[in-house]
């Protein structure tokens, strides 16, 4: 790692100026963690070994189809955008994987890629496909789907694209497909429901053949858009079903801005793994539809009871718990890198208070009926102040104890508008 972005002399330098405060936040919380029992340093070395992806796509603005705002300096090509999430790692210790999504990241040397992200320090989290846009030249179109359409020549391209993303990931380390098709209707009629899924099981069979022993297929459900009456994979279960139709290593990723509003998130979470199903996380927040808002931006309380979920099924593996922790957001008024900053910070926090739950309290309550203990048991959790245990064991990894107040100090974003070319107007997610 030689070539981080920001001066360890920097991180330390700002460090330095809060470093008495946070020790004593620090043994005031374990003095009041210890009255229950809870050792303090066993949390912060569970937090030291948490960590979740960043997408290369949330490096940049995002946008919507009304239109989308640049800032100075964001980046516009992965290069620029690895620079950027290498700052996140440095500043956060907890984001040291890129989630690539392709052909937004397509690269002639991908052995080079991957030297270049190790040398910022950092690796390489699943891969995603895009069959959602039609590139220049492409022969046939997805305006009627992609692993789904009616036309076999557009399968099949899909599936080739597919299985093209497999190859470039097993260049960068990679070992999960991520597989989220925008296919569906907007017509009542439009498409038959039955046919248009055993379409997309026999493309997805394909690619699944194609998997690596090694690897795993990430099925993304989503309710809707860019299809407004129907879409193939609309829900957990239509992808579960898919994931056990396609094979033992086809798992179900929870992009958490994918469902309908107060959908009982957690209970899906708990459902994929209760048949071996959960695959990983596309961590966000939501108020409406999928508003790619900051994660635990708007409902922080339902990040932290995803995560007691994942506490619940870490506790009791069955048949293997190790879903793909990742980021997928759209940062269309903030600067990116702050928001991915405070929302892996948001992220952290709530897998650490889900540490806090007293499990034998919770059971307890939870076999008596106790209504109430039961809920406080989640409920005392959720109230810690966790903020000094996750500063500790960053400062403990060579991060910052603010992240954003030493991020602004570095005046990165600054230095990086005049080094880089400005990014022109448009719409849409990148
Ligand atoms: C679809 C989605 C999917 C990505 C895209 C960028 O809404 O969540 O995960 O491919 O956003
Ligand atoms: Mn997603």
């Amino acid at each position: 790692m030689s070539n981080l972005p920001i001066s360890a002399d920097l991180i330390a330098e700002h460090n330095a100026k809060g470093l008495e405060a946070l020790h004593e936040d620090y043994e005031a919380l374990g003095r009041k963690l210890a009255r229950t029992g809870i050792d303090i340093d066993a949390i912060k070395k569970r937090v030291a070994g948490f960590s979740v992806a960043v997408p290369s796509w949330g490096a940049g603005r995002g946008g919507t189809r009304f239109a989308k705002f640049p800032i100075p300096g964001e980046p516009t090509n992965i290069h620029e955008k690895l620079e950027d999430c290498s700052v996140i790692n440095q500043l956060s210790t907890v984001t040291p994987r890129v989630s690539p999504h392709f052909p937004w990241d397509k690269v002639a040397d991908y052995k080079a890629l991957r030297e270049e992200a190790s040398e910022l320090g950092l690796g390489w989290d699943a891969v995603n496909s895009n069959t959602f846009q039609d590139q220049v030249g492409q022969a046939h179109t997805y305006a009627n789907g992609s692993l789904s359409s009616q036309d076999a020549g557009a399968r099949q391209q899909a599936v080739d694209h597919n299985i093209e993303c497999i190859e470039i990931g097993q260049q960068l380390g990679s070992t999960d497909l991520t597989v989220w098709v925008g296919d569906g209707t907007n017509f009542p009629g439009q498409q038959d429901f039955a046919r248009s899924l055993d379409r997309y099981l026999d493309s997805a069979a394909q690619i699944y053949a194609a998997l690596p022993g090694d690897w795993r297929m990430l099925l993304e459900h989503k309710m809707f858009e860019p299809a407004f009456y129907s879409t193939v994979i609309s829900d957990w279960g239509s992808s579960i079903l898919a994931a056990q139709t396609i094979g033992e290593r086809c798992k179900c990723l929870v992009d958490l801005g994918h469902h309908a509003p107060n959908v009982n998130i957690e209970q899906i979470v708990a459902r994929l793994h209760r048949f071996g199903k959960l695959g990983g996380f596309h961590f966000n927040d939501s108020k409406y539809g999928d508003d790619d808002l900051d994660s635990g931006s708007i409902n922080p309380h339902q990040l932290f009871l995803v995560f007691n979920e994942l506490a619940e099924a870490e506790a009791n593996p069955r048949d293997g718990f190790n879903p793909s922790y990742m980021i997928d957001q759209s940062h269309n008024v903030t600067d990116p890198i702050e928001s991915m900053l405070s929302s892996a910070e948001a992220i952290t926090a709530c897998f650490a208070k889900a540490s806090l739950v007293d499990r034998a309290a919770l059971h307890g309550a939870q076999e008596a009926n106790d209504t109430m203990m039961a809920f406080q048991a989640l409920r005392r959790a959720y109230n810690v102040d966790v903020a000094p245990i996750l500063a500790m064991a960053r400062v403990e990894a060579g991060g910052a104890i603010d992240v954003l107040a030493a991020y602004r100090a570095s005046g990165y974003r600054a230095r990086k508008a005049q080094e880089r070319k400005p990014v022109g107007l448009g719409a849409g997610i990148v």
